[in-house]
């Protein structure tokens, strides 16, 4: 039996063969602060192991993962609880502090439960597309977002959303109102299924885009079930499906009385041999290559690595550069050795020709696939390269080592290497700065580069970027952050409309920062519904909204028809949406001066205002990178068929 106490807020208990160790846990920090509710010095510290039963869970990628109970029934006192208030409870205690929900018959009592608990407030969305969105901004924000949708209507339309949130390593909770335990294998036809007696379909479609699923069907086992989901979702940084029987949501049961609610979850832990055996390989390749770098990528976000890896380049001296799907998520930018975006030929300027020409590269975190190979024509090198992952490590050709952290390797990794800044000399030595747009004539048709050096100016501490798909990526790209800047963007999935819907819920979990969500017109008609829902949470985010006429990026990869939109009128139907209810300003600009004076107003006498501003520019108005990409991808796309 182990036994021990806990006195720092923010701790997690790491089992670890029947061994409990203290660590902190980044996430939980952030939602401890908010959250002592997880109450560790009362009761954590006397958490009984041998009590308890491990239960293997075993999420669909296939990695199993061991999931302590948190307490035995025995030790409960009176019942008190319900499983709604249960659950609610526990979404606060991890750091939500708002859900995201569309309502339906199946879910509208577990919706009275999450709106009685004090700490919990309820965004209603226009739909569960955007209801799932808005969990993703929300959980880039504050580290963990929720959503409650209904039974299969709910739970299929928020499925993409879901995905997307999977692709970005993003904690989400994503609950679904279920049929009446009782019709379970019933034989009974429900209304909101396609018509078949099989209650299994919505479960099946989120096997595919969730790490954990929970159906949620019998009380004796819902605590147990509910809380394994929620700290899988944790452990895992990913979305997991809980679906709960409409009928229990008011039940008492004694398993949810216990309070404070006490909890323990495993996390990966690096096998020490394996380990010390890949930093040893690892420093012997880096230190003898003359011009090694350092690039960051987004799967650093699964470990919450970024501040190690920014550690490593401080003490390695290594120029460093960030993958364009990691933008972001390291706070480098302003770092000495920061040599900007690698991204193959579509690099900001000078950062490929040194990252592609070292002797030897570490990546950490990254994904290589045909959009950040720009359609496979980087000039990465497996045999020049270290790939650091959330839980292996490979070095050059081989070998692979297994069961290493990241956070431990890079940790581990800075002790031991030389400091070398010959590639960042290099860098330093070639550089040009980037030219400025050609002189303008401030009322001549409004250009994009011009429109993208007006928000540059804009950045600050107090502001974060939400970039969606499109040339939009590209342009965004190049902005320089200001250190506490944030940037969001969801380049893996890449699914336009998603920006709408995070720009709400990274707002709600981000009061204290003002949201530019640059956002395209085709993008936008995906979506446009829940400005709607910023109003009514009062929101003060200012949206672009660049009006090219269609789907310029599909324009550039293959042209045709079906690529032109209908034109909206976008200030109009935001207007429209406002309805006089809430603070919205909105205006069309077509030249520079229209534009610096919106900019001035937005963030002048309306910077309390949901800030709309439609940006008119010619549809052949494009980033530089989008013309090759384009091309690229075309290439990519149309390979022909190897013969058999
Ligand atoms: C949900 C979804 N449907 C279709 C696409 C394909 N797609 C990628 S970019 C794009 C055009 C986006 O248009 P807009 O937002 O106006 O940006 P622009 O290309 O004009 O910069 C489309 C349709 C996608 N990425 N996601
Ligand atoms: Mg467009």
């Amino acid at each position: 039996m182990a036994t021990s106490s806990l006195s720092a807020p923010c701790s997690l208990w790491i089992t670890d063969s029947g061994r409990p160790h203290r660590k902190t846990n980044h996430l939980i920090a952030k939602s401890a602060k908010i959250h002592s509710a997880i109450n560790l010095d009362a009761h954590v510290g006397s958490l009984e192991t041998s009590a308890l039963s491990s239960k293997v869970a075993r999420p669909h990628n296939g990695v199993a993962s061991i999931v302590q109970p948190s307490c035995s029934i025995a030790a409960l006192g009176p019942s008190e609880a319900t499983l709604g208030s249960h659950l609610a409870r526990r979404l606060v205690e991890i750091g939500v502090g708002d859900v995201f929900s569309v309502p339906g018959d199946f879910n509208l009592s577990l919706l009275d439960h999450l709106l009685a608990e004090p700490g919990l407030n309820l965004i209603g969305c226009c739909n569960e597309l955007n209801a799932g969105y808005a969990a993703d901004g929300y959980s880039r924000s504050r580290g963990v977002g929720a959503c409650v949708v209904t039974f299969t209507v709910g739970g299929l339309s928020i499925i993409n959303a879901i995905a997307g949130a999977y692709s970005e390593n993003l904690p989400l909770i994503c609950i679904v109102g279920g049929p009446n335990s009782n019709d379970y294998g019933s034989n009974r036809l429900l209304h909101h299924t396609i018509g078949l007696p099989d209650f299994t379909q919505e479960l099946r479609c989120f096997q595919t885009v969730t790490c954990h699923q929970a159906v949620v069907k019998n009380l004796e086992d819902a605590q147990e079930q509910i809380d394994t989901a929620i700290f899988t979702a944790l452990k895992e940084s990913k979305p997991v499906y809980i679906s709960i029987s409409c009928n229990l949501t008011s039940i008492l049961h004694p398993t949810f009385s216990r309070k404070p609610i006490t909890f323990s979850l495993s996390l990966r832990l690096s096998d020490q041999m394996v380990l010390e055996a890949a930093v040893d390989a690892a420093a012997e390749f880096l230190n003898k290559a003359v011009k090694p770098v350092m690039v960051a990528g987004p799967n650093l976000r699964i470990t919450k690595a970024c501040d190690t890896f920014v550690e490593l380049a401080d003490v390695s001296g290594y120029a460093h550069a960030v993958m364009a799907s990691a933008k972001g998520l390291v706070s480098t930018e302003h770092h000495a050795h920061f040599i900007g975006t690698y991204w193959g030929t579509l690099s900001t300027a000078f950062c490929a020709e040194i990252v592609e020409s070292a002797d030897a590269y570490l990546f950490a975190g990254p994904i290589f696939n045909d959009l950040s190979s720009v359609g496979y024509s980087h000039l990465i090198k497996k045999e020049k390269a270290i790939i650091v992952q959330p839980d292996w490590v490979v070095i050059g050709n081989g070998p692979k080592f297994g069961f290493v952290q990241m956070n431990d390797f890079l940790k581990a990794l800075a002790k031991r290497l030389n400091r070398n800044t010959t590639a960042y000399e290099n860098y330093h030595r070639i550089y040009v700065p980037d030219g400025r747009p050609v002189k303008r004539d401030p009322k001549e048709p409004l250009r994009v580069n011009v429109l993208f050096q007006h928000i540059q100016n804009m950045l600050s501490s107090k502001t974060t970027v939400i970039a969606e798909a499109g040339d939009i990526w590209f342009n965004c790209q190049k902005l320089k952050l200001p250190t506490g800047c944030g940037y969001e963007q969801q380049m893996q999935y890449g699914s336009i409309g998603w920006s709408v819907g995070a720009t709400l819920g990274y707002a709600a979990g981000a009061p204290n920062k003002r949201v530019i969500a640059c956002i395209g017109d085709g993008s936008f008609q995906m979506t446009a519904q829940d400005v709607s829902t910023m109003l009514r949470c009062r929101q003060n985010s200012i949206i672009f909204l660049i009006n090219n006429g269609g789907y310029t990026t599909e324009a550039e990869i293959h042209d045709g028809p079906y690529n032109l939109i209908k034109n909206w009128n976008y200030t109009g139907l935001v207007d429209a949406i406002h309805n006089g209810e809430g603070k919205c300003w909105t205006t069309k600009v077509c030249c520079e001066e229209e534009l610096a004076e919106a900019i001035e107003t937005a963030t002048g006498p309306k910077k309390d205002c949901l800030c709309f501003i439609e940006v008119i520019v010619h549809r052949d108005d494009t980033s530089k990178e989008l013309l090759p990409f384009g091309c690229r991808l075309a290439a990519a796309n149309s390979r022909a068929p190897i013969p058999r």
